[in-house]
């Protein structure tokens, strides 16, 4: 089977809108298309997308296409383009060259917009992907939101400095939008659930009513073979798909996060995000193969690192405490070359957990704490454990531009850990991609 490659358009409206998570519970939400979260793009592996996005926010925007290897000036940051302000529209084109669960999400004021809703799933299916009986996209959120459905604002001095040290964590659960929602099967069946970690902060200890499911792929794509497993970590910004049921008729499955010791350092009581309501048996033609598909290892576990970064935490007067790379805040880091195998070695030295998201290249994982991973897979978002060090393999091809790798808690991203680095070709000169247009600003 294979696919023969389309243009597929889409229109996006980002805009403010009312938008019910709950009966009687309102809030002012910001996001695409009237909806929360926005429309679920789908396109096949290969093809062309088209997304044209206006922006009527009363703020600028930009879209980021969170794991597609896209060519620089289509990534949807700063460096690269410049902001879709209030009244503009933006086109953004595009091959999608991998299958997979993928997202878009606002990469501009994110620790506000993205809060509000500037999020939606983009999904990239191929001919030969397993066959289920149903298939879900499953974006949770949390919400900080005052008694009356407002989103909080951090008042004072140790509330600004609370969010930007442990990132935004609410205590208002979603599942695509929905407070605790209750999601229908028919018993008899196994689905494909999608699930998309699209929360600021929050780390989802994943479990559906402990019973085992079988995580099948995660960012970059399917795994080489399926992986039982009651219960899985997802960072923010993290994807996995997972093969679910068949479960019994009459059946009741708490989808929830189980307790796990985040950023505050507490152990947290788990966190109810929805139910699967099991009804009636139906006839299942899902076949999930032992083997889904190969992935050729990359380097070896040995491999010497060809750059160290540093995740710490610095004292400033200013802040409370700098996040940063190699001792940077939004630093620039030195350029890769394309084709030249890149090893990096990325050292977290503070207590808290960093999910390290790279832009536009998958990697894999060598060695985490100097084990090798139990599975190889191609991930662009990878926590990073308390006093943890992992190493990961690279490589860039010929899309050159600037790029971008940081912690995808957002508030610490904003905080400054980040940095972007450019992917040069000395065959073909990446032109205005090449140089920083575009000064953060503090
Ligand atoms: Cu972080």
């Amino acid at each position: 089977m294979e696919n023969h490659p389309t243009t597929v358009s889409y229109h996006l409206e980002a805009s403010k809108f009312p938008w019910n998570i709950a009966p009687g519970k309102t809030v002012e939400a910001w996001g695409f298309n009237g909806q929360l979260p926005g429309p679920v793009l789908k396109a096949k592996k290969g093809d062309t997308l088209v997304v044209r996005i206006k922006n009527t926010l009363p703020e600028p925007t930009i879209v980021h296409w969170h794991g597609i290897r896209l060519p620089a000036a289509m990534d949807g940051t700063g460096d690269v383009q410049k902001p879709i302000g209030p009244g503009e529209t933006f086109e953004y084109r595009f091959v999608v060259p991998d299958a997979g669960t993928f997202w878009y999400h606002s990469h501009a004021n994110e620790t506000v917009q993205m809060e509000r809703g500037m999020y939606g799933a983009l999904i990239v299916e191929d001919a030969g992907d397993p066959v289920f009986d149903q298939e879900r996209v499953l974006m949770f959120d949390d919400m900080k939101l005052t008694a009356d459905h407002q989103f909080t604002v951090p008042g004072g001095r140790l509330d600004r400095w609370g969010e930007s040290h442990f990132g935004r964590e609410g205590d208002t659960f979603l599942i695509n939008g929905s407070e605790t929602p209750v999601l229908g099967m028919a018993a008899g069946q196994m689905e494909r659930w999608r699930l998309i970690n699209a929360s600021s902060a929050r780390y989802i200890r994943l479990s559906i009513g402990g019973k085992p499911f079988r995580m099948i792929g995660t960012d970059g794509g399917l795994l080489e073979t399926p992986r039982t497993m009651t219960d899985y970590l997802l960072a923010p910004g993290e994807r996995i798909d997972a093969a679910v049921g068949p479960f019994a008729a009459g059946e009741t499955l708490s989808i929830e996060s189980l307790p796990y010791k985040g950023n505050h350092g507490k152990i947290r009581a788990g966190e109810h995000y929805g139910t699967v309501s099991v009804g009636p048996r139906q006839i299942s033609r899902a076949f999930l193969p032992e083997q889904l598909r190969t992935i050729e290892p990359l380097a070896a576990q040995d491999a010497p690192a060809t750059r160290k970064l540093k995740i710490s935490l610095g004292l400033s007067l200013q802040n409370g405490a700098d996040f940063q790379f190699n001792r940077t805040r939004h630093g620039l880091d030195q350029p890769v070359r394309v084709g030249e195998l890149q090893i990096w070695e990325v050292n977290n030295s503070t207590l808290m957990h960093h999910p390290f998201h790279l832009h536009g290249f998958f990697f894999q994982v060598l060695e985490v704490d100097g084990k090798m991973p139990e599975y190889r897979a191609w991930k662009d978002t990878f926590n990073i454990a308390p006093s943890s060090k992992i190493k990961i393999a690279w490589m860039p091809d010929s899309r050159p531009g600037m790029w971008m790798y940081h912690c995808h808690v957002l508030e610490h991203h904003t905080a400054g850990m980040m940095a972007n680095f450019e992917v040069v070709d000395p065959e073909q000169p990446a032109g205005q991609a090449n140089h920083r247009h575009v000064n953060h600003c503090h």
